[in-house]
């Protein structure tokens, strides 16, 4: 082919783009219409509104081709985001392998272990002291110098795709750090940018809202309002002081923040993590989350994000009670109108409390009261990230199981937090607010399951035990559909990190427990030593695979829960067509029994002993029962 005829091929293609544009901006006008007017009133926001149509069509213009490309390849296949052979990984860039070019160095490491998709902790720019683990952000887009530069993110996005993994970076969406451009012009008296925050001039109206505002970080950052002097003005800070809570009672705001997000999937990030979304819209008697405006805000900013880069996607990051999760996949007539991908934050707290009592009624019956998602969207499945894990159970069915509802979440606390002598777990109390008595549990997978204190104290049958808890709860997580999704160092077992309470600027946050560095010298012995790190490994690494071997993990919609009659068992089936995978989980210390008439039932029978995946055994059945060893997981395969 000439230059000329090439040329001309490429401004077809390019027309052609611009059209499908042009489809999909049609196609959701209507709705992004009436979101935009539900939160900014026609009467005094049409200008406004012409922005926001101005502004579309640019966001498009600038994205680059190759990512049109691969928006248009997407929105032409099944939901990537679905598939059985995603594995996440999630990690702070400065604690694996210290900044971005040494992360692109370990893809090799990922694809080792079977990772193909990366969560990096925030990367751009930030204050110097505190800065919440880079979530007080000083600009969406300028990567901070300590972990390299724009290239070099463009770089890494680019090997990522190169070798299929996907990349998910945050959008700090409700606040800013204090230093942020418009913070500082707020500081100075410009009220263009002390509009952008929620500014007063006396404590009137913030004493309004406290009265049902709830503290998120009590013990560092108490009360939702910070005085600035510079401005002689009280400013909204609901997470630390330092953070500025944005408000979007103001559309420039919205127009301005969809520009950033827009221009972040432009770097080539695959998911946008919308962090702390359930806060975005705050109303003086509320507490100020789940508000329906907010889920306004968040259809706006996916109606708009969908017709520029629709293959980009979102996650909703709202630890929140299950029934208000499940909204974040959008609104029951015109679902999918949020984010795509939501954690199941209900799922990671009901593990934790299963393996402390020992016990599954909790983790059963708040499952069956989780209303259904959509079925494009799909969960991230974890065990714990790089936040601290909250007991966030509905009291009425803690109740329902005759417990006491505070007595239950102080018994948690003291189990996880050193203040039991029998309790294996090592984790550190964060934010007790002995206002309400409520408090959540930092501390790595390893150390929360047993692994620290075994090793400390030398007991091997602790030892024993705790790997196969570590193995049990991430076996879950892959296999209950969804992105399974690990934190960095938890497939070698990593212990707590104490090194934080030496740091002035750490030390009063006790997630940084949880938050250690990647041990390269433990995974240069991996394959050659056998040690309880290296069987970790080894066990995860084979389910990994074993997952990305069959169809049946993909997130078809097709979980089953089943009762097996023993209150520390687990159960449930997933299905797709003839196939199913049956995984039941032992949550005792002891061997338990369960009758076995169901299993048959279910045809996992029918043609002769089923498969374990786990052991690679046959699943013998001579008896009505079934015995399962402590902690044992299996995956029975129906052939
Ligand atoms: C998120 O978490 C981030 O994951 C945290 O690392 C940040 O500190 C925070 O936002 C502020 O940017 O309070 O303890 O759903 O649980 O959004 C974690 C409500 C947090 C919060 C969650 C928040």
């Amino acid at each position: 082919m000439n230059q000329a005829s090439l040329h001309k091929l490429i401004a077809q293609k390019e027309k052609d783009a611009e059209k499908l544009f042009e489809l999909r901006l049609a196609t959701n006008l209507t709705l992004i219409q009436k979101q935009f007017f539900s939160l900014y009133p026609e009467e005094h926001h049409e200008k406004d509104f012409q922005k926001l149509l101005r502004l579309l069509p640019k966001l498009f213009t600038e994205r680059p081709d190759h990512l049109k490309r691969q928006d248009l390849e997407r929105i032409n296949t099944a939901n990537w985001y679905q598939s059985d052979k995603l594995m996440g990984m999630q990690l702070y860039v400065e604690h694996f392998n210290k900044d971005i070019k040494g992360l692109q160095e370990k893809i090799p490491y990922f694809k080792k272990l079977g990772i193909n998709f990366l969560h990096l902790m925030p990367i751009t720019t930030r204050p110097k002291g505190e800065s919440d683990g880079g979530y007080a952000v000083n600009n969406y887009l300028e990567v901070d110098k300590k972990y390299g530069s724009k290239e070099d993110l463009l770089e890494l996005t680019k090997a990522f795709r190169k070798n299929g993994i996907y990349l998910m970076l945050d959008f700090v969406v409700n606040h800013t750090s204090d230093e942020f451009s418009w913070a500082k012009k707020a500081k100075k008296g410009d009220k263009k940018y002390q509009g952008y925050y929620y500014t007063y001039e006396d404590f009137a109206i913030p004493a309004e809202f406290e009265k049902t505002l709830p503290e998120v970080f009590p013990e560092t950052s108490p009360g939702n309002f910070t005085y600035i002097p510079e401005m002689d003005k009280w400013v909204m800070t609901v997470f630390n002081s330092y953070q500025w809570d944005l408000n979007y009672t103001n559309p420039e705001v919205f127009l301005e923040m969809l520009t950033n997000l827009v221009k972040l999937t432009d770097l080539g990030v695959d998911v946008v993590r919308f962090d702390a979304l359930a806060f975005l819209w705050k109303k003086i008697g509320t507490i100020s989350q789940n508000l329906p405006e907010a889920h306004n805000l968040i259809s706006l900013f996916r109606l708009c994000l969908q017709a520029v880069a629709p293959g980009a996607i979102l996650l909703a990051e709202a630890i929140v009670a299950p029934t208000d999760i499940v909204k974040y996949f959008g609104e029951e007539e015109k679902r999918g109108n949020e984010c795509e991908v939501a954690y199941n934050a209900s799922l990671m707290a009901l593990l934790w409390n299963s393996i402390a009592t020992k016990k599954t009624q909790l983790l059963y019956k708040s499952l069956m009261h989780v209303p259904p998602k959509p079925k494009d969207c799909t969960w991230i499945n974890y065990i714990r990230c790089h936040d601290d894990i909250g007991l966030g159970y509905e009291n009425h069915l803690i109740q329902e199981l005759g417990w006491n509802p505070e007595m239950h979440r102080k018994f948690l606390l003291d189990y996880y937090c050193q203040r039991l002598d029998w309790s294996p777990a090592t984790g550190l109390l964060f934010m007790y607010n002995p206002k309400t008595g409520d408090g959540r549990i930092t501390g790595s997978a390893a150390s929360l399951l047993g692994l620290e204190k075994a090793i400390k104290t030398k007991n091997e049958a602790l030892l024993e035990e705790s790997v196969k808890k570590i193995v049990l709860l991430h076996g879950i997580t892959l296999a209950f559909g969804g992105i399974p999704l690990i934190y960095a160092g938890d497939e070698i077992g990593t212990l707590n990190d104490y090194s934080f309470q030496n740091d002035a600027s750490k030390k009063g946050d006790s997630r940084w427990v949880n938050r250690p560095m990647q041990d390269w010298e433990t995974i240069t012995n991996l394959d050659k030593e056998d040690s309880p790190q290296s069987r970790i490994f080894h066990s995860l690494q084979r389910l990994i695979k074993i997952r990305k071997e069959d169809s049946v993990f993909a997130d078809h919609n097709n979980l089953e829960l089943y009762h097996t009659g023993n209150d520390h068992v687990f159960s449930f089936e997933r299905t797709e067509d003839k196939k199913g995978l049956l995984v039941i989980c032992n949550f005792d210390e002891n061997p338990q029994v369960i009758d076995s008439a169901w299993i048959k039932k279910l045809g996992y029978f029918s043609k002769g002993e089923p498969l374990d995946l786990v052991s690679d055994e046959k699943m013998g059945l001579n008896s009505a029962l079934l015995e399962l060893m402590p902690y044992q997981m299996l995956w029975l395969m129906k052939s």
